[in-house]
């Protein structure tokens, strides 16, 4: 078979099994195009994307600055490592630096990295700055979280089968229940030797679970009284995915006048990826005031590629397009309509247990076991509808379609939602 011979997508699907390794179990559906809100299987029929690669395309597939972004950059200058200075990254990190209301961001890759990066950073500050002795710094994280996959960061995972025989892990954290600001109040007492909390606005992977109002608050209240850092890690919630730029809010100059919740939280340490490149390209970043970023010194930390011109081209782009086209916003409003419409339907509906999100990163609980298949039947007919979900946890489905969706299409996604479901029922 030529490689550029066309595929039907029982091929690609044996060619995956046979020469990848089997660390996904993907929904069978062979995408091999994309444009805004939809994409097309290999076979041509058109799909709405409802988990846009689980939030990194925020901004819709293949979207035209971007892409010419990356494509005008990529024909210019691609990579100069940072063994030299290239003319498009300190472009983009003051435009990044300002745009969240930091003094300086590290440029990494992936989410994973980024996460890594901040740790790094909080540990040397704890050392540095606060005057741990060394070795001796311990970063509190929540119960059922995820923050990607290296080996650091599953040593402090509870998923086992993100874990098992993956040892030996790295020390120095400490597991608290998630949305529990007396286990957090608890764990700053006993310790004296705390560096950071690390933390996701509303948990992802655990099956969009959105914290108390006044939790993230109160836990950087609480942060600030210890002198430990606090580090939120936007990967999935951020740049406009929760109907705010960010979910937690600081001074960014976040465009979204419905803004609601919890305004006044500001990370100490603000990890971003995904949607930073609007899913055209692998770029994450960590940000930081300099009292913190500062403790960072030539050869304490870096990547090949973090920060080379295509990567800062398309982040640029990317961001200028979530404030062009207000997806903060969009994404406030249509997560309303969404969750009020799918909360109705839940009353009347014994499937459906309840919905829950922020924005447009949502998920419903579907009215069975864990171990059931129901969630996964449901989403292979959401898919033979024309619309693609994913199960979490079983029982979750997950639905985050991308934020250039219009108000016509949403509900054109809802009628659908409901009509599989309902025939799912029968
Ligand atoms: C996989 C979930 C989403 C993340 C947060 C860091 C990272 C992620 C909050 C790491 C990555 C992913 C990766 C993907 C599945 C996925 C996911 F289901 F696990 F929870 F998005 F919903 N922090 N999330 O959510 O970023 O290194 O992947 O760029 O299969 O690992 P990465």
């Amino acid at each position: 078979m030529a490689v550029l011979d066309q595929l039907t997508s029982q091929q690609a699907i044996e060619l995956e099994n046979k020469y990848g390794a089997h660390n996904y179990h993907p929904l069978p559906v062979v995408l091999s195009r994309g444009e805004g809100v939809y994409v097309w299987d290999v076979e041509g029929k058109k799909y709405y994307d409802f988990l846009s690669a689980y939030s990194a395309v925020n901004q819709g597939h293949c979207h035209p600055k971007i892409v010419d972004a990356m494509v005008n950059q990529a024909k210019t200058l691609t990579l100069t490592s940072r063994a030299f200075y290239n003319d498009m990254l300190g472009k983009y990190e003051k435009f990044a630096s300002e745009l969240f209301g930091f003094d300086k961001m590290l440029p990494m890759n992936t989410g994973a990295e980024a996460v890594e990066t901040a740790l790094k950073l909080s540990r040397k500050w704890a050392y540095e700055v606060k005057g741990i002795a060394e070795n001796e710094a311990q970063i509190i994280v929540c119960e059922n979280n995820f923050h990607g996959r290296t080996t650091t960061i599953i040593s402090f995972s509870n998923d086992p089968v993100a874990r098992k025989n993956f040892g030996p892990f790295t020390d120095g954290f400490i597991k608290i229940e998630y949305d529990n600001l007396q286990a957090l109040e608890n764990a700053l007492n006993s310790n004296k030797n705390i560096a950071a909390f690390l933390v996701e606005p509303i948990q992802g992977e655990a099956g969009v679970y959105v914290p108390s109002d006044g939790y993230l608050k109160a836990a950087k209240d609480l942060c600030v009284k210890h002198n430990v850092l606090f580090i939120a890690d936007e990967v999935q919630t951020g740049i406009a995915r929760t109907g705010r730029l960010l979910a937690t809010c600081g001074d960014c100059s976040c465009v979204n006048k419905n803004c609601s919740g919890e305004p006044d939280v500001k990370a100490d340490i603000l990890i971003l990826g995904k949607a930073l490149s609007g899913g055209a390209y692998p770029v994450s970043a960590v940000l930081a005031n300099d009292d913190i970023m500062n403790v960072i010194k030539p050869g304490n930390h870096g990547s090949t590629f973090g920060g080379n011109p295509i990567a800062a081209a398309v982040a640029i782009a990317a961001l200028e397009v979530v404030q062009e086209e207000n997806l903060a916003e969009n994404s406030y409003v249509l997560g309303e309509i969404f969750r009020s419409e799918l909360s109705s339907f839940a009353k009347e509906n014994d499937l459906v247990k309840s919905v829950r999100g922020k924005g447009l990163l949502n998920a419903i609980l579907i009215n069975d076991t864990e171990e059931s298949s129901t969630a996964w039947d449901i989403c292979m007919k959401l898919r033979d509808n024309g619309l693609l979900a994913k199960p979490t946890h079983g029982n979750i489905i997950r639905f985050a379609p991308p934020l250039v969706m219009n108000k016509e299409q949403l509900m054109d996604c809802i009628s659908i939602i409901k009509k599989t479901i309902s025939e799912f029922n029968n």
